[in-house]
């Protein structure tokens, strides 16, 4: 094995699609700590959680709105840890019917809100815009006390598609989110690099190991 391969050794060994809910009722039991993935339509959540798993498990699409319920993956680590990813459907998406935004945000928010194994929320935004007003509400709520006074999920912010930006403005485009107050991450889905950092983040994220590379 080559130095870089060791480097990019995938974090993740193995994972599973666990099952969909468009209903509260559906919701799978979560056999291990969730880290779940939200952000506008097309923002790139089910490109990085493919790259995350290792394996192309959730749908992509270049077509906003793709991902309509909630879509649960397990996933085990090479450091013995097991997590449930949660890929969300997008938000901001306005050709979608009204009626369907509506009831597609409030399942979408109870579950952020009541969802006891949720230790995390990446919430993923465009490098090159940053923080939009939907992703602004999303973090206020994410903010909201819990019912019975449970501690809300910790939150990552991650700009995605950062291969968009020219090289030179990469670093201030994510200095720029990081002065608004956030804690920001920037990925590329071709650069591994960026997925690995990613991974640790998220171990760490949710209190888990940090794999020796
Ligand atoms: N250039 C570039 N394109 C990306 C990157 N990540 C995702 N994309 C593209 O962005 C489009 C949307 O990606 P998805 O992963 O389906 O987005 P999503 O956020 O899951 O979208 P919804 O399911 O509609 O909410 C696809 O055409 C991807 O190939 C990236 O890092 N760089
Ligand atoms: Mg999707």
């Amino acid at each position: 094995m080559t130095k870089k391969d060791q480097i990019y050794a995938p974090v993740a060994v193995g994972s599973d699609f666990l099952g969909s809910a468009s209903h509260a009722h559906e919701l799978p039991p979560s056999p291990s700590v969730e880290v779940a993935f939200a952000g506008r339509s097309n923002v790139g959540k089910s490109t990085l959680l493919n790259l995350l798993l290792g394996q192309k498990l959730a749908h992509t699409s270049s077509t906003p709105g793709r991902t309509r319920t909630l879509n649960f993956f397990g996933v085990k680590t090479r450091g013995g840890s097991a997590l449930t990813f949660v890929d969300l459907p997008g938000y901001g998406y306005a050709k979608r019917a009204k009626e369907e935004r509506l009831a597609w945000g409030e399942f979408v928010e109870r579950y952020l809100l009541e969802r006891v194994p949720l230790a995390l929320v990446i919430v993923l935004v465009d490098a090159r815009r940053g923080p939009e007003h939907d992703d602004l509400e999303l973090l206020k709520m994410l903010k909201d006390a819990r019912p019975g006074g449970r501690a809300a999920p910790r939150v990552l912010m991650v700009a995605t598609k950062l291969d968009k930006l020219p090289l030179a403005q990469r670093k201030p485009a994510l200095a720029a989110i990081a002065r608004g107050g956030f804690s920001v991450i920037g990925v590329s889905a071709s650069d591994p690099a960026s997925i690995d950092a990613l991974w640790r983040r998220v171990l760490s994220g949710v209190g888990l190991e940090q794999p020796a590379t």
